[in-house]
């Protein structure tokens, strides 16, 4: 233990803080990392370019461009980064023999045994997401579209993605939790705003009527609020998604914190959800201006989302999973960046002293609440975290970029 450490674990026991404590249960909290930052959301089916009105930007050498070099990205990023992993995978991921191809519609478990493998090696969970987006079938509407063909499709293709998702959860011993978002919208001002969204509604109905243990399955919906090229209109809107999760027994809500309007903060609609569902479903990203997915850093509304999950005590109750994509930079920087970053943000609102702030705001003291917030944020954070590092087998701040760069040298840049 460091000097360092040893100093700063006694002022924050000053607070009633036991700093060995937070490490020891952040430790043990699995925050789902997702494949699709390592290939710019590309996935493997060859496709040349994303749709459904998200978008990365920058041409970064290395990306990954099969299973193998994608998981070799992910093993690298798990070693820089301190705590416990879940994999978030996408359908469009699906891993095929030589020479094999099926649609959507007809993945199967089978398509998914090396990322069930690649977990199971490590100890890990999964969590899965149909993809409604980046495939011929997807021009505008899927499961909304007024096509009942087209609908079917992607009705088919959310069974089969409840049927492997059940398959991970069977496999790896963790809850599956599965996503479901769409891009469906449009561009300009509809004629008919309910029509999609009856669509919407029925068609999840039907893919959630296939057949699962809710104890295995987790399924979600993900509302927003707008995309490139859906900027007047998203059927999956906040009310539409949240209004299904709270009618259907087993459906959980899932908010992305890049999918509000950008004076709406995530981290006070998170306690409003906890009163009323047993259980929510988080992505963590960084909007600049827009839903850009930029990396996710230490920033203030990162450490509040974080302090409220804490505070709420729902550790237990919120699945959390990052959801940013940046081309534009080293990915797997990228990656361990906006991981890190979460996990820190957990950290710090562990060592918070969140029992004295909420007795202050109880007592209506709040000029001290107010002196007492501001003091917490320069207490010696830095030198717990660095400790919760060194606890993981993973390198401090200052130290990790150099393996990196080593990486680079000797993987990325050789693709
Ligand atoms: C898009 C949604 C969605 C995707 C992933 C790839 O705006 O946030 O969650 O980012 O499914
Ligand atoms: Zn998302």
């Amino acid at each position: 233990m460091s000097a360092r450490y040893e100093l700063a674990k006694s002022l924050y026991a000053e607070l009633g803080i036991d700093t060995d404590a937070a490490i020891e249960k952040l430790k043990n909290i699995p925050i789902s990392l997702h494949c699709w930052q390592g290939d710019d959301v590309l996935g493997f089916e060859g496709a040349e370019s994303l749709s459904g009105g998200i978008q990365t930007t920058g041409n970064y050498p290395g990306r990954a461009t099969n299973p193998d070099e994608l998981m070799a990205d992910m093993e690298m990023v798990m070693s820089l980064c301190p705590g416990a992993k879940k994999l978030n995978v996408h359908a469009c991921y699906a891993i095929f023999e030589k020479g094999e191809f099926v649609d959507r519609d007809k993945l199967e478990p089978k398509h998914f045994q090396k990322w069930v493998d690649f977990a199971k090696e490590r100890g890990m969970g999964i969590d899965f997401n149909p993809t409604f987006f980046a495939h011929p079938k997807a021009d505008g509407l899927t499961l909304s579209s007024p096509d009942e063909n087209i609908r079917k499709f992607w009705i088919e293709h959310g069974k089969a993605c409840v049927r492997i998702s059940e398959y991970m959860a069977k496999e790896t011993g963790f809850p599956c939790v599965m996503n479901i978002w769409t891009g469906d919208g449009f561009k300009d001002i509809p004629a008919d705003r309910m029509g999609p969204r009856m669509r919407y509604k029925e068609a999840i109905e039907e893919i959630l009527s296939e057949p699962f243990d809710k104890n295995l399955v987790k399924p979600c919906v993900e509302s927003k609020v707008f995309g490139i090229g859906v900027e007047s209109y998203t059927t999956g809107s906040a009310e539409f998604t949240l209004s299904f999760a709270a009618t259907h027994d087993g459906c959980l809500p899932l908010m992305d914190n890049g999918h509000y309007h950008p004076m709406e903060y995530i981290s006070d609609k998170i306690p409003a959800l906890l009163c009323f569902f047993p259980e929510i479903a988080l992505h963590i990203t960084r909007g600049v201006r827009w839903d850009s997915d930029h990396v996710l850093i230490f920033d203030d509304e990162t450490k509040e989302m974080a302090k409220e999950i804490v505070r709420c005590n729902a550790l237990d109750r919120v699945y959390m999973a990052l959801d940013y994509f940046d081309a534009s930079i080293n990915r797997i920087a990228a990656w361990a960046v906006g991981f890190r970053s979460w996990q820190k943000a957990l950290l710090s609102a562990l060592c918070t002293p969140n029992a004295m702030l909420k007795d202050l705001q109880d007592k209506g003291a709040h000029t001290e609440l107010l002196v007492k917030q501001e003091a917490v944020k320069t207490l010696p954070f830095g030198a717990i975290w660095e400790e919760y590092c060194a606890r993981c087998g993973v390198k401090g701040d200052l130290d990790w970029f150099e393996d990196v760069e080593a990486y680079e040298k000797s993987v990325l840049s050789k693709r």
